[in-house]
């Protein structure tokens, strides 16, 4: 059984051209046209197939063929269509489309299979708009209440659950999922870094998903004349700041483990002219590592530092956290069947873990999850640049298919 290529081909093209920054990279923000249309797209071909479409908690996607056996656990393939900014055109999109293509050969060809099957679509996975990921599939896993997602807000002040709304996006289903109505899960993804490409192997299985804490961090000193105020009466938010982004590197390189890993991604300095002291500056976290216990360490070393070098420069600080996820190990009995299937496929694996968090992440607390990866180009994600070539989207593809459907029938 095989996946058409030239679907898969299609589908990518098609939702490459939903974003807000035509020319420089993907930009679909959840819920906004761009994401709608995408979204759109995905509905019409899962309709094609005759699959039932519903939205459920959150703005969750599922497109559900149904088994010929009532009542059995539902078999999920998936991913997300929500982009960073200027981001490239296979994170998430790979998993969404490879499950749509799946489903499609599994009606073409009238496989039975006893499990339903869904093709699902979790928004907001990378909490462009919102500030905090994988929102859609917590909110589904019952991990995130609707009020804590009416407290999630956009740059305009828009919540989470209004922004559905704007979409006229309604869930049909407000249950959250149980273990007992999930089988398994599958995701393919793209590898977002350059182990395959090194090795020239084509199939990753991932054995485990790294954990999360990002924060948002607030340092307040006094705004003054540049010129007028001297060196020894300055409360300047942006010196402490980077005091605390250079050695926020620091711990992460020289006293953490070798899984961990410290980013400072946004950085907004106010009001931010040349001849003002900045009084404000608002920067973000993100700290990662697949050891709870080192990522508690580190997290422990940064908060204990910005609380020093404000006290030290008189500033004053708030930290807001936005991201909690703890690392997880993946299912050995999905990772022994991806093996056995790519192995007779004729495809060499490897075993991986992902500093990439994905929604298979909160999958992984409520049922059995497999995630697949294929090659990135030079390693390159969360950029323009991002590339993974069609030849091994249609490997990973088929490794996908074959192995939902062993798990339905
Ligand atoms: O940040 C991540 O790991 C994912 O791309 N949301
Ligand atoms: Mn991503
Ligand atoms: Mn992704």
């Amino acid at each position: 059984m095989q996946v058409q290529i030239g679907r898969i081909k299609k589908d990518i093209d098609a939702i490459g051209e939903f974003t807000a920054t035509p020319g420089k990279g993907i930009t679909r923000l959840t819920f906004s046209q761009e994401y709608e249309k995408a979204r759109s797209y995905i509905v019409e071909e899962l309709r094609k197939i005759d699959a039932k479409v519903s939205i459920t908690v959150a703005g969750n996607l599922r497109g559900r063929l149904e088994g010929s056996d009532k009542g059995k656990p539902v078999v999920m393939l998936g991913s997300h269509i929500d982009s960073v900014y200027q981001g490239g055109r296979f994170d998430g999109v790979v998993g969404v489309v490879s499950a749509l293509e799946a489903a499609r050969v599994i009606v073409d060809n009238n496989i039975a299979h006893r499990y339903p099957i869904d093709v699902v679509v979790f928004p907001e996975e990378e909490g462009s708009r919102f500030g905090s990921i994988l929102v859609g599939s917590r909110a589904w896993a019952g991990k995130l209440s609707l009020d804590e997602l009416s407290r999630l807000k956009d740059e305009q002040g828009i919540d989470y659950l209004k922004a559905m709304k704007q979409m006229d996006i309604t869930p049909e289903d407000e249950n959250i999922l149980i273990p007992e109505q999930v089988k398994a899960m599958l995701e393919l993804h793209i590898e977002q870094s350059l182990v395959l490409e090194s090795k020239s192997l084509k199939i990753g299985v991932v054995e485990a998903i790294a954990g999360i804490r990002q924060f948002s961090v607030t340092l307040n000193g006094v705004s003054n004349h540049a010129g007028a105020t001297p060196m020894s009466l300055r409360f300047d938010a942006l010196q402490g700041a980077a005091e605390i982004i250079s050695a926020v590197e620091d711990i992460a390189n020289q006293h953490a483990r070798k899984s961990t890993v410290a980013t400072v991604g946004f950085l907004k300095c106010e009001p931010g002219q040349a001849n003002v002291i900045p009084g404000r500056v608002q920067f973000t976290l993100d700290i990662r590592d697949t050891d709870s216990g080192s990522l508690d360490e580190t997290v422990e070393k940064i908060t204990t530092l910005i609380a020093n070098t404000c006290q030290n420069r008189g500033l004053t600080y708030n930290l807001e956290p936005r991201s909690d996820t703890p690392p997880v190990v993946l299912s050995e009995k999905m990772v022994h069947l991806i093996e056995r299937i790519a192995r007779k496929r004729k495809l060499g694996t490897l075993r991986m873990i992902s500093g990439a968090l994905h929604d298979s992440s909160i999958l992984a607390e409520l049922t059995d999850v497999g995630m697949i990866f294929i090659p990135s180009k030079r390693g390159r994600s969360h950029c323009p640049e991002e590339f993974t070539d069609i030849g091994d989207i249609e490997l990973g593809a088929n490794v996908l298919l074959e192995t939902a459907i062993e798990l339905a029938t």
